[in-house]
């Protein structure tokens, strides 16, 4: 997996990894260059200045404790359910793809396309459903996508399904309806399972880098999420963006999405992270 993580890591290391032996202005300029932001900058530059000693070791150090947020409990009752929103393109249906092959080889799983809105949804997602070898719950365009989840709930019951992955529609965040739509979603899981989605994840393209947080903000308020997934990391050379977007929403990282292919997902380790941008 270290492996793994490296290569689809390249961009962000050839930035990162200049760091080692470097002087406190380099430094400041490379976490710049990588997009932390100022405000982290400084953060950790105040660390490295107050601690001394190895500069490299507390940059790694500092970067693995910003990154550390407590990650959500998944319930203890089947099926487990996992909803994925953000806006268009973000990548949710590549996204719950990949997780539904990663755990499908360790459990039964369900993949559920509530997205009922973008033509020809269900038709792409039931070619990743292929590929992973799972069942899938399909819709139509212009469906209820609350009436899809309530059948793909009531079918994973009736099958011993243990994990369900729910695709929605693509939104732009400032699009009430759509966003109302996801609210009433997260309403019907929460009727069928009283603790609610158990993973509520929202996928953001790391190349939008620090101007993915006010949006991200609002699909936050608006419907809980617990858990974000940073996709197309494997091109983005501002991966340092990771620190201001977890910790100004004060929510772990679950995955890196890290390619296009199915097996291009990563489960989102601090520490290996950083041990892998330093490299
Ligand atoms: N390089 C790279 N490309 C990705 C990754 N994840 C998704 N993509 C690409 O991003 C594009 C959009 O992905 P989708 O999964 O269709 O995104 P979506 O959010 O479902 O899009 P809508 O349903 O239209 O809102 C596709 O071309 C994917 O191949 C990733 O981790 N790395
Ligand atoms: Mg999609």
């Amino acid at each position: 997996m270290f492996n793994k993580f490296k290569k689809a890591l390249s961009k962000a290391t050839q930035l990162f990894s200049r760091a080692r032996g470097a002087c406190i202005s380099d430094v400041e300029e490379i976490l710049l260059r990588a997009d932390v932001g100022v405000k982290y900058t400084e953060l950790i530059l105040q660390k490295i200045k107050k601690n001394g000693g190895d500069l490299t070791e507390t940059l790694k150090n500092e970067i693995v404790n910003l990154l550390n947020l407590p990650k959500p409990q998944i319930g203890t009752t089947n099926p487990v359910v996992i909803m994925v929103s953000g806006v268009n393109g973000s990548g949710k249906t590549t996204t719950v793809a990949k997780l539904a092959n990663l755990y499908s080889k360790k459990e039964k799983v369900l993949l559920v396309c509530a997205d009922t809105y973008r033509d020809a949804a269900s038709e792409q997602l039931e070619i990743w459903a292929k590929r992973a070898d799972v069942e899938i719950v399909t819709s139509q365009k212009g469906q209820d996508a609350g009436a899809v989840v309530f059948d793909a709930i009531s079918k994973a019951r009736a099958k011993s399904i243990d994990t369900i992955f729910i695709d929605t529609a693509g939104r732009l965040h400032t699009r009430s309806d759509l966003m109302e739509e996801l609210k009433k979603i997260k309403r019907v899981i929460t009727k069928m399972k009283a603790t609610g989605p158990d993973l509520n994840m929202l996928t953001i393209d790391a190349n939008l880098g620090q101007n993915s947080i006010q949006q991200a903000r609002i699909f936050t308020q608006e419907i809980g999420i617990n858990g974000l997934i940073l996709t197309k990391f494997d091109g983005t050379a501002k991966g340092g963006a990771i620190i201001p977007i977890c910790n100004e929403l004060r929510l772990p990282v679950l995955y890196l999405g890290i390619g296009e292919g199915i097996e291009d997902i990563i489960e989102f380790d601090p520490h290996a992270f950083v041990e892998a941008l330093f490299e």
